[in-house]
């Protein structure tokens, strides 16, 4: 059977550091579905199909990566997918409390799909999206941070 999982984010924008995770899960699974979701406490700056335009234009290479959205549960997402497993990044202790409680919570939703952690590679340990909206809105360099689409749409948001 096709090992299948979910990576699933607000992207808001994509960055390297989900990049390297997707790239990774790539490398793991048959086939990874990137999920666009909406994450309540985050108020986004790029809306769902802008989201899924970058995400889509940065995977183009990786034949076994699908980039989507969904509106309602990422368990019923996952399900829908067949997919066993739900991937996400770790950076620092502070992620942990959270991931710890999105974990417990999906996994009280439904026991059969884990989530599993890939550990942010060093290099990018410290990347948010809201630290690259940051310092693109101050017109900071961030060619080192996204890809360049991403660093592209950013600056046509900021600029307008
Ligand atoms: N290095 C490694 N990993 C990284 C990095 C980095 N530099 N930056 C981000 N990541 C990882 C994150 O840890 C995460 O795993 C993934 O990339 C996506 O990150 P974000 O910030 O884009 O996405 P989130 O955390 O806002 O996503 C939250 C969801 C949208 C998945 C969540 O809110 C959700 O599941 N919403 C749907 C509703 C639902 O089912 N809720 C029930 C669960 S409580």
């Amino acid at each position: 059977m096709a090992s299948i999982a979910v990576c699933p984010g607000s992207f808001d924008p994509v960055t390297y550091g989900h990049l390297d995770i997707i790239k990774r899960g790539a490398k793991v699974f048959d086939h990874v579905y990137v999920c666009v979701l909406n994450n309540s406490s985050k108020n986004p700056l790029f809306n769902v199909d802008e989201r899924i335009e970058l995400l889509q234009e940065v995977t183009k290479d990786m034949p076994n990566v699908t980039v989507e959205s969904f509106k309602g549960l990422l368990i019923e997402y996952a399900n829908s997918k067949k997919a066993s497993t739900i991937l996400r990044g770790l950076r620092a202790v502070s992620d942990f409390e959270y991931e710890m409680q999105i974990t417990s919570m999906n996994r009280v939703l439904d026991e059969n799909v884990e989530t599993l952690f890939m550990m942010t590679n060093n290099q990018y340990s410290f990347l948010s999206s809201s630290i690259v909206k940051e310092v693109a809105k101050y017109r900071g360099d961030i060619s080192e941070l996204v890809p360049k689409p991403v660093e592209h749409a950013l600056k046509q948001k900021f600029n307008k």
